[in-house]
Parts: C-alpha cells; structure tokens; sequence
C-alpha cells in the first residue's frame, strides 16, 4: 500500500506534467487553420487543491472529494501579455463555474488561478451560469456575458428541468473582481448574447440569440442584433435578426454568435456555431461570415458549410458531436488563436490568422441551398482549374 504522501506526490507530479505537457500542431491541415495535438485545458487540469482535501487526518486514503466533469466552452482575451481563458468548469454535480486559465504562448501550459471566480449574483439569483464571452470595451472595461440559467417559474409539478435562459453581465479590470451589472432585460429567452467591442452610433451593440424555449429557437430566426444605451440597465427595445437560419443547411436549426467579432481592414470577422438535428441528435459545428466595417450588422460574406467541425476524439464527450466557441484571441502578429470546446467535454486550440480566414470568407462560395447549386460551384472551379492548363 502506498502511504498518504506518496500517493499526494504521485498526483501532484501527474498533475505538473500534464501542465507543462508540450503541444505540437497536428501535420495535416486544410490550410486554413491548424489543429494541435492536445486538448489546452481538461478536467484533469483543474487544480488539485480543489479537488482534494489534502489533510492526512481527514482524508487518509486521499480520496477526490469535489469532481470536476468537464472543462468547456471558454471566453478568451490577451491580457497584460497572458493568453488568458475564462473557462466553463462544470462540477460533477452538474454546476457551471467559470475560472481563468492563463498561459504565456496560448497553446500549451494552461494554469488556473488559484481560485473560481466568484460571481456576484444579480437581484434574482441563478442556479447555473456559463459561456462566457469575454469582450474589452472602448468604454475601458472588460465585459463577461454569460448565459444565466434558471428553473423554468411555469413549469408543471413534477417537471424539475424546464430551465430559461437570459443574459447575465459583469464587467471587470483585472478578471478576478467582478462587478454583476442587472441581466439583459428583453420580451424572449436569450443565450449567446455578445458584446460587440465598440459603440455603434453611440451605444452598446448586441449580438443575441431570441429563443422560444430554453433548447428550441423557435421562431427566433438566427443571430440577432441590438443596440443598447445603458449598459448599467440593459434592455432590447429592437432586435432585428442578422444571419439567418435556412433550410438543409449546417444551422437549419439554431445558431449563435461566438466570441465578438475581430476587426479586420477588410470588414468584422466573426466565429459562430451552427446546429442541425440527425439521427445521432444534435450536430454542432463553427461558422465563419463577415460584416461591413460601417455596419457590423450587414452581412458581407458568409461560406457555404462549416469552418471547422468535430474530428477523431472531438467526436466524444458528455454531449457528443458538438464543436463550441464562445473565445479567440486576434493576435499582434495577425494569428488569431481560436479556442473551441469538443463535446461538452474539453477545450482545443486551433491556429490561423487574419489573411486565411478573411481570404477564406471571401472567396469560398456562398450556400447555393440546393444540390444543383452546390454542383455548379464545383464545376466553375473545374472550369477554372482546367483553363490553367490550356
Ligand atoms: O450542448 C451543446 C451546447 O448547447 C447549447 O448551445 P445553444 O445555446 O446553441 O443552444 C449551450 O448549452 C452550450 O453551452 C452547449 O455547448
């Protein structure tokens, strides 16, 4: 049998090597990103002082006391030179935290903080609270918003998981202390609300996602788009949707914006995800589609199919075939540094930059939304292929 610290130092150092673990880009690529090895943040490195209780009188057989089920769904920002995340940390008993998760080259030696973030609870406390999306404002402060989960008031007896969705806000200096601003107030359900990092006409502007129910979109057309005086007192008095759902395509059935978009001279650059249903169940993948830099909400290009969806492990988790991103980070250099979660279950790092993706927005061809459509592309890529030849 193994005493207690020996067992403590066999964890402890298991832990530092998965810590320090190097991530190597995976050899194949499309050319328009690149995919790395390992996953950048797993349950497994959430630290271990919050996992176990570490005093031999109290825990002799060392036994993990508070589980840890996934890590996912990350907002992301470059800060005081840091790649830092503000990882979704879900409990095993189903709770979602979130806690930052910093490292000095954005690809590998993802640490936490020493502690979860504690979040202020607004006027009607939460049960659940993820997805954040993290954006620093022009007005100076950095913003979390954040889905704010709560048992449905309606529900019938006996129904313990109706749940609505709404926006929650908080904004911050430093990432650790948190100012809980009231939530998004507005006539639907709402979940990936996201901060566009300027004011437009003098105000602050939303992406948002109306929703009938707490799963279905329902009615709620795509992502919208809201223009907000008051951050302190937000509230949707028009929303207006601007990338729409459409039939038999990668998002026929709920979409939602991901991070804020990035500012390119070219026009905004933005990360989405797109749902369908199949046999297997939902389908989840990301998106790519561009805005006018005058109007952020006009919708300049937009590919046809997905950007990036599941692969190999990416498949597998605790909700399976699902790609997720709610965090990238534009670098100085022009890579941009997109962190996705596979699965419910963990989050991956892809690498790529601002000249790919924007070349890649604007020159892959638009959904035709048919068969006939999509073969005609193929060919006038042929034609123009084989007129290399002649
Ligand atoms: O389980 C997949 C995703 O489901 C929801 O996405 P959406 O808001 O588009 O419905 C969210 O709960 C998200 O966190 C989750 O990853």
């Amino acid at each position: 049998m193994l005493t207690f610290d020996l067992k403590l130092q066999l964890l402890q150092q298991r832990h530092q090597e998965l810590l320090t673990r190097k991530n190597l880009p995976v050899p194949d690529s499309n050319g328009i990103f690149q995919r790395y090895q390992n996953p950048v943040v797993t349950a497994a490195h959430t630290p271990v002082e919050w996992r176990y209780d570490l005093n031999p009188n109290t825990n002799p057989h060392l036994l993990e006391r508070i589980g840890i089920n996934a890590t996912l769904n990350a907002g992301a920002i470059k800060f005081n030179g840091k790649y830092v995340l503000a990882v979704r940390v879900e409990g095993a008993d189903r709770k979602s935290f979130f806690a930052i998760a910093e490292s000095d080259n954005g690809i590998d030696n993802f640490k936490f903080r020493q502690r979860p973030v504690t979040m202020p609870e607004s006027d009607e406390p939460a049960t659940n609270i993820y997805d954040m999306r993290l954006t620093a404002h022009e007005d100076g402060w950095i913003y979390g918003i954040f889905c704010v989960e709560r048992r449905d008031p309606a529900a019938a007896e006996g129904d313990l998981s109706s749940a609505t969705a709404a926006a929650g806000i908080a904004r911050t200096k430093d990432l650790d202390n948190w100012e809980r601003l009231p939530d998004l107030k507005c006539s639907s359900q709402q979940r990936n609300v996201v901060l566009h990092p300027e004011f437009v006409d003098g105000k602050y502007a939303l992406y948002t996602r109306p929703q009938d129910g707490f799963i279905d979109a329902g009615k709620g057309g795509g992502i919208g788009w809201a223009l907000v005086e008051d951050i302190t007192h937000a509230e949707i008095t028009e929303e207006r949707i601007i990338n729409f759902r459409h039939y038999h395509t990668i998002k026929e059935l709920k979409n939602g914006e991901g991070p804020h978009p990035i500012r390119t001279d070219k026009g905004w650059l933005h990360l989405a995800h797109g749902v369908r249903g199949c046999a297997s169940g939902l389908r989840y993948v990301l998106y790519l589609y561009m805005t006018a830099l005058d109007d952020p909400s006009r919708v300049t290009a937009e590919p046809a199919g997905y950007f990036m969806a599941p692969v190999g492990e990416e498949y597998t988790g605790d909700v399976m075939n699902v790609l997720f991103s709610n965090g990238w980070i534009a670098d100085e250099d022009g890579r941009v540094l997109i962190y996705y979660a596979s699965s419910d279950t963990r989050v991956h790092v892809a690498v790529s930059d601002i000249e790919r993706l924007t070349d890649y927005c604007m020159n892959t061809p638009a959904d035709g939304l048919s068969t006939g459509a999509s073969v005609a592309a193929i060919n006038r890529l042929i034609d123009s292929n084989l007129a290399l030849k002649k």
